[in-house]
């Protein structure tokens, strides 16, 4: 039986990864931070109703000393590391906090890999949001990077160590370049959900506007069910490499957000306001992902269209809503 150990499991790409090898017959190790009980946050492996199966490791990105130990004991064959401060705003108000998590806490486990496993694969969750300002017609594994956010360059700092880590070391280290992903499991914070939680709201009478920042940026949205199945093929491959996950079509905000109204049958412009402190200290205007290298390498392609996925998490967030209701 193969072992992973996953930082981030309680976050959506976490829980998902979880149970994708759950289901491939893995022992799942996930880190989680416990320094107090009100810390532990694992609705979305509930969700998934995959809490139980999850074994339960007592650590932290930010503590070497603890990886060392975890990676010690656990002896995994595969290790993703998913764990960060994922929110690009909130990098602004903690950009040294975010630097520590999302950037040494990459390097942490690299380390405690080296120190104690070098044998073990490695996933980085790099970012999409690491091309900032470049535009490319679309970015590929090619394109260079120009953040454009303290957790973007905290992001640049991991992806680099990453793939300095294979080169200096030899360790099967691989970095996926994920594009926004995006599920009923995603955090409130995130415009996707943030929209289909205010377009069920609004359906079932609770709140009457959805307050939205920079409309006009274009993301390109995948669903996460289908990237963690990226991460782990990334790891299946004799070597290791760094790969571009993305749908490879670009939509904008306010497009993405009129999907989630016209399916529920309300006017979006009767809704929804901008409001100019949702507006970033720097934005990245165009992300639109080439993904020819994932297909052709690892025989992956994004399936679920963005209106599918859309759909999918306006009727998880209504049925929420109904349910707390009664
Ligand atoms: P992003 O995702 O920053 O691309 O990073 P997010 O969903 O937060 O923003 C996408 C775009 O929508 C615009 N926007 C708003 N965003 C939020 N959150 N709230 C709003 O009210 C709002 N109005 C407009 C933003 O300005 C932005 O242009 C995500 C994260 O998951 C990262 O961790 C990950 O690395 C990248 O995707 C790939």
């Amino acid at each position: 039986m193969k072992r992973a150990l996953i930082t981030g499991v309680t976050g959506q790409d976490g829980a998902y990864l979880a149970q994708f090898l759950l289901t491939k017959g893995y022992e799942v190790h996930g880190l989680m931070r416990r320094s107090s009980a009100a810390e532990v946050v694992d609705a979305k492996l509930r969700w998934l109703n995959i809490h139980n199966d999850i074994r339960e490791v007592d650590g932290n990105l930010i503590d070497l000393s603890s990886l060392i130990r975890i990676i010690r004991e656990v002896k995994p064959d595969e290790v993703y590391n998913l764990g960060a401060q994922s929110f690009v705003k909130a990098s602004w108000n903690q950009p040294l906090l975010t630097g520590q998590v999302t950037g040494l806490g990459a390097a942490n486990v690299l380390e405690a890999i080296r120190l104690e496993r070098p044998e073990a694969r490695f996933y980085q969750a790099s970012s999409s949001e690491m091309y900032g300002l470049i535009q490319e017609e679309m970015q590929s594994e090619k394109t260079p990077f120009y953040p454009r956010s303290p957790y973007a360059v905290a992001k640049l700092y991991a992806h680099w160590m990453t793939v300095n880590y294979r080169e200096s070391y030899g360790m099967h280290a691989s970095s996926g370049i994920l594009f926004n992903h995006e599920s009923p499991l995603r955090g409130i914070e995130f415009v996707t959900r943030k929209v289909t939680d205010g377009v069920a709201r609004i359906k079932l009478g609770l709140s009457k506007e959805l307050r939205l920042g920079n409309i006009d940026a274009k993301r390109d949205w995948g669903h996460s069910r289908e990237y963690v199945q990226a991460m782990w093929l990334m790891l299946q491959q004799d070597k290791p490499d760094d790969y571009v996950i993305a749908t490879g079509r670009t939509t904008t905000v306010r497009d993405m957000c009129r999907i989630a109204f016209s399916y529920v049958g309300l006017d979006m412009d009767a809704h929804l306001k901008i409001d100019s402190a949702l507006f970033r200290p720097a934005e990245v205007d165009v992300l639109f992902g080439n993904p020819a290298k994932a297909k052709e390498k690892l025989g992956w392609t994004a399936k679920i269209t963005l209106e599918e996925m859309i759909h999918e998490m306006v009727d998880a967030d209504l049925a929420r809503l109904r349910n707390a209701r009664t």
